[in-house]
């Protein structure tokens, strides 16, 4: 017999809120000075997939040596009957996480936040298909309208994939102290040669490029836009000073855009701020985690020191 996991009761989604405010949040990016759009945005089908395929890059470092730490250390990693996952993605950490749990427990309970059905849907059907003691209890959402729908018990929360480098600190801490009461498994970047963050956010087979681009088709797909994509360019650099790497979409040269019935004008040179990825200090690491009201109770990194995991208790 075929198993079926949609016949058992081992899953189920809710869904709430998806990409609520892309219109909105559009109109007033467009509108302030400098320009921006929240990198949240990013994530249609379309830039799933892409961002996907940036994780397989060779010079995106990020997924694989995230992925070899947690592969070395998941042992360590403390027990729970509940695991939440914000931002699981296809799942491939998440499938290595319960190899090792359970090693050592016969059931447990697993919630994957994330905003694609379709990666909720497959991380779900691999972990019942492999775990017979295992319920999947999926919410699609935004992270921070999830943190409404998340189980109270006291869980294990992983918020891994430097997904905290996309918050600013004060949105970083704001989100962290929401989870106080769990423990949280966090993975960070760290700060490191620019050369190497600047190869990771501009690859040469363009791909991040057409990530970045993404935003602005899927402005003309959903908001009735008429952005010409052949007339903005992908850019991105480490700013040392704020410890991030920035991206931004560049206007080749004067143009006219409509979108939402309101004309745009940019000059040449002019853009749109479209993602922040923030890279850690070992100091602001305890900074963050003593705002947020955690303990810094042990943190595992590669031999290179490229990128963190901690978990905050
Ligand atoms: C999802 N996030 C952690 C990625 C990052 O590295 O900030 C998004 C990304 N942007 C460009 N490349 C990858």
């Amino acid at each position: 017999m075929v198993f079926r996991w949609r016949d058992t009761n081992r899953f189920s989604i809710v869904e709430s809120r998806i990409n609520d405010g892309f219109a909105e949040a559009v109109r007033a990016g467009l509108g302030q000075r400098p320009r921006s759009i929240p990198p949240r945005f990013f994530y249609d089908a379309r830039g799933s997939e892409l961002f996907e395929k940036i994780c397989t890059l060779p010079e995106y470092y990020v997924t694989r040596t995230e992925f070899a730490i947690l592969k070395r250390y998941a042992r360590e990693f403390p027990p729970a009957d509940t695991v939440i996952e914000f931002g699981c993605g296809y799942g491939a950490k998440t499938r290595l996480l319960f190899e090792a749990f359970f090693r050592t427990r016969r059931k447990m309970t697993f919630v994957p936040v994330d905003i694609s059905k379709r990666a909720l849907e497959e991380v779900g059907r691999y972990l019942t298909d492999a775990h017979p003691g295992l319920a999947v209890r999926a919410i699609r959402a935004e992270f921070d309208h999830a943190l409404q729908l998340i189980p109270r018990d006291p869980s294990l929360v992983l918020f891994l994939g430097s997904n905290i480098g996309n918050l600013d600190h004060a949105e970083a801490v704001r989100f962290l102290s929401a989870l106080r009461g769990h423990q949280v498994l966090v993975g960070l970047d760290m700060q490191k040669d620019p050369e190497l963050l600047h190869a990771a956010y501009d690859d040469p087979g363009g791909v991040t490029a057409e990530f970045n681009l993404n935003l602005l088709a899927r402005i003309n797909r959903e908001l009735g836009g008429d952005f010409d994509l052949g007339q903005w360019k992908h850019f991105s650099f480490y700013n040392a000073a704020a410890g991030r790497i920035e991206m931004h979409l560049i206007s080749k040269g004067a143009q006219v855009v409509r979108v939402l019935e309101e004309t745009h004008r940019f000059e040449a040179g002019e853009c749109i701020h479209t993602e922040n990825s923030y890279k850690f200090s070992a100091d602001q690491i305890r900074a963050i985690a003593s705002e947020s009201g955690f303990r810094l109770e042990k943190q595992w990194t590669d031999e290179q020191g490229w990128f963190s995991v901690v978990l905050l208790s």
